[in-house]
Formats: structure tokens, C-alpha cells, sequence
């Protein structure tokens, strides 16, 4: 079973005042992951709230965005049973290989039950998880910049088959939403909820190895970043090497680029992380570690 990830979700959903949104980021308390994997992902309409008092009419995996992060080992057999139960054709396009009829896009694979998958009708996804990396999954429905918008992706790891050094795991998606649909987007953050880390920090400890697994998945603006302050990290892109190639404070991600990151705070405190785009920061992609011992 493939296990949805955000395990302090609850209590940080609560704090924020937030029904339906992804707020909270820890991978590390999911179940490790089992050679056969079952999934159901279900699409719906739902109303998210984006910053308290603002809600957003989304499209959602799950009754959520992003949709629940899917974790599998480097050659596990996935099989995730998709249901759409929202108001528009969908499908799901993942990241990775696979065959034709698995890769979730309309007009491919159809003859087989593949493709677009309208109202009320479900498919079955079957593949083997690679290469191992941090991928996304997402809907592939035209046009995809609205489906993509609205709220219909998420995040899929694939471990190493010798797996990764224990650490404390972060998922970030960064996200945005255009709430006025002026093709611009209002509001920006990670994992949907606008300066929620700002008002409750995500709370590390003192000298532990932090992972944090970084999606840009934005619509309507060609680049995100990410920027920690005080510190630094070693950058492994799209995660499909145990090696890093950059040892940086920011990064630059273009749509559906994905990076690891890895990092150890020698100082307790707080530390900012940001949108290196100020317009971004001020919009919301902004938020606080909590350093601790
Ligand atoms: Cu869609």
C-alpha cells in the first residue's frame, strides 16, 4: 500500500484553519515501501482554502492538492486504480518509463481502456516504478495548463534499490493558484497554503540530515526558485543520482523540474525559505525552518 505522506498534516491543517489542502511535508514516518503496490486515486471537484478566508474551486486527487505523495522502490510493481468522479474528463500522466498505454494522455492508448478517462469511468495504471528519482504525476487532460491549475498533481518518489541515508524527509511542492482566472496567478506557496510555514515553522533538528524533495508545478510563470538562508545544501536533480552536482543555497526550476535537496543545520534558530523572486515571497511561497535540539 502505497501510503499518502503527510503525516502531520492534521495538526497543521488545524492551526492554519485549512479543509482539503496539503499544508504539512514529512515523508519520513511513511511505511517503507513494499514490492507490490496498491493505489486508489479518485478525482474530485473540491473547494480548497489557499490563504485563510480565500477559497479556490480546485480539481483534486483525493480531496486534495497536491494529490497524496506516491512512494514505490526502484523496480516495484504499481498498480494505482484511478476513479473520476469530477465534472471533466482526466487522467494521469506520470513521470518515469513506462508503456504507451500507461502514460495517461488522451488519444493514446485508448483501445485499451488508456487515455482520457471520462466522467464516472476508471483505469487502471500498471508499471514498474523507474527510474529511481523524484517524479510527479499529474493530469494530462486538454487544455493542461487549466487541468494542472486547478489543482491535478502530485509528487512520486522512487527510491534507490539500496535506498537513501536515514534523514528527515520533506516533501514541497511548490505551487500557485490564479483565484480571479486573469491568466495570473494571485497566490503562491508550498503544498497549496500561502505563508503557512511562516506561522508554523517546520521544525528540524539541530545538525540532522534534512531531505527535502522540491516540484515546481506551477502554471502561467516559466520559473520557480527555492532559497534557504543561513545555509547551504547539495543539490542531486531530479534525484536519479546518489552524487550531487552542486553545492548551492538556491535553485531554479523550471515547470515539472524536480531536484533533492540535502542539508544539516549547525545552528538552532530561525531560517528563512523562499521563492527567490520577491513577487513570489510576497505572494506567498515563503515560510520558516525551526531549528532545534
Ligand atoms: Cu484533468
Amino acid at each position: 500500500m502505497l501510503r499518502g505522506t503527510f503525516t502531520r498534516r492534521g495538526a497543521l491543517s488545524a492551526a492554519a484553519g485549512v479543509v482539503g489542502a496539503g499544508v504539512a511535508a514529512r515523508l519520513s514516518e511513511a511505511a517503507p515501501p513494499q514490492p507490490h503496490h496498491h493505489q486508489e486515486l479518485v478525482a474530485s471537484d473540491k473547494e480548497i482554502e489557499i490563504i485563510p478566508g480565500v477559497k479556490y474551486a480546485a480539481w483534486t486527487y483525493n480531496a486534495r492538492v497536491p494529490g497524496p505523495t506516491l512512494r514505490a522502490r526502484e523496480g516495484d510493481l504499481l498498480r494505482i486504480r484511478f476513479i473520476n468522479a469530477g465534472s471533466h474528463p482526466h487522467t494521469i500522466h506520470f513521470h518515469g518509463i513506462h508503456p504507451a498505454v500507461m502514460d495517461g494522455t488522451p488519444g493514446v492508448g485508448e483501445e485499451a481502456g488508456g487515455g482520457l478517462i471520462d466522467v464516472g469511468k476508471e483505469f487502471t495504471y500498471e508499471f514498474e516504478a523507474r527510474p529511481f528519482g523524484l517524479h510527479l504525476y499529474h493530469c494530462h487532460a486538454l487544455p493542461l495548463a487549466e487541468h494542472i491549475a486547478k489543482g491535478l498533481y502530485g509528487m512520486f518518489v522512487v527510491d534507490p534499490p539500496q535506498g537513501r541515508p536515514p534523514a528527515d524527509e520533506l516533501v514541497m511542492v511548490q505551487n500557485a493558484f490564479d483565484p480571479n482566472f486573469d491568466e495570473d496567478n494571485e497566490v503562491y506557496a508550498v503544498n497549496t497554503v500561502a505563508f503557512h510555514f511562516m506561522n508554523t515553522p517546520v521544525r528540524v533538528r539541530r545538525n540532522e540530515l534534512v531531505r527535502i524533495y522540491l516540484v515546481n508545478i506551477v502554471e502561467l510563470d516559466p520559473i520557480n526558485s527555492f532559497h534557504v538562508h543561513g545555509n547551504f545544501f547539495h543539490r542531486f536533480p531530479t534525484g536519479t543520482s546518489l552524487e550531487p552536482t552542486e553545492y548551492t543555497d538556491t535553485v531554479i526550476q523550471g515547470q515539472g523540474q524536480r531536484d533533492v535537496l540535502e542539508l544539516r543545520f549547525p545552528f538552532t534558530g530561525r531560517y528563512m525559505f523562499h521563492a527567490h523572486k520577491s513577487e513570489f515571497a510576497a505572494l506567498g511561497w515563503m515560510g520558516f525552518f525551526e531549528v532545534v535540539e
